[in-house]
């Protein structure tokens, strides 16, 4: 066990989009995660498997040892602090000028918002990022946590902005909100647990230069 090779990847986009990376490292799951229920994934490799998580899980698995590595958004990572964890790698497709689930992370809200509210209320997921943002400009807001749909919370009333991350706009537009204040830009990293980096150090560096290679062909 201690020669295998853990790596944590979320459904959806980040699976998707690494895949091909991971193919040129020479790793190919033996499922779909999108089709299979198994959490864990066997690939054409022995020594290599894979776990699936959710996104916002992923620091936490490497960060903890359970995984080796993982591929996690900079959304995900600057929300967690990103402490135990090395980031080796920013994850794209050189050629295709494509970086891996690449959004921007953004204030958003109606164009015309006037709530009377002392204090602007924000929805988001990512609280930490958006109280180091506002603390930032010197501005006082409230912060109100939300896991999901946070598109919904100026429509109600709930909020009179969001925080959350944006890629074509389409969701904003279709909830009559728009993209106003542009925090990060985000991408995949490979992040890298420091035991795992130390204790694995020839099969974690010959992985890392492999995905490299694969980002910069
Ligand atoms: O779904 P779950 O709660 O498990 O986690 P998650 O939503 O964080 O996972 P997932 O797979 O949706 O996203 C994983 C990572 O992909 C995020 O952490 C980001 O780094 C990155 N990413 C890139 C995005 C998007 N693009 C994106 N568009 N994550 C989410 N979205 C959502 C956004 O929240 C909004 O609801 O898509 C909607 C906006 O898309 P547009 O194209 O309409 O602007
Ligand atoms: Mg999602």
């Amino acid at each position: 066990m201690n020669d295998t090779l853990t790596i944590a990847l979320s459904k959806g986009r980040i699976f998707k989009e690494t895949l091909p990376l991971l193919a040129a490292a020479g790793i190919t799951p033996a499922d779909d995660p999108d089709s299979s229920r198994k959490l864990i994934l066997d690939t054409n490799r022995d020594d290599v498997k894979l776990v699936i998580i959710r996104a916002s899980d992923v620091p936490t698995y490497v960060c903890y040892g359970a995984a080796d590595v993982g591929v996690a958004g900079k959304d995900v990572l600057m929300e967690h602090g990103g402490e135990g964890l090395y980031e080796p790698l920013d994850l794209k497709i050189a050629r295709w000028d494509l970086k891996i689930a690449r959004c921007r992370l953004m204030v958003a809200g109606p164009e015309h918002s006037d709530s009377g509210r002392r204090r602007m209320r924000i929805a988001t997921k990512y609280i930490n990022s958006t109280r180091r943002y506002y603390a930032d400009r010197r501005e006082q807001v409230e912060i109100i946590k939300l896991y999901g749909s946070m598109e919904l919370a100026p429509i109600v009333g709930l909020a009179d902005r969001i925080v959350d991350v944006v890629d074509t706009g389409n969701t904003l537009k279709a909830n009559g909100l728009k993209p106003l204040e542009h925090i990060a830009d985000i991408s995949s990293r490979l992040v890298v647990n420091k035991a795992s980096m130390k204790m694995k150090h020839a099969r974690i560096t010959d992985f890392i230069d492999k995905l490299r290679a694969a980002c910069e062909n």
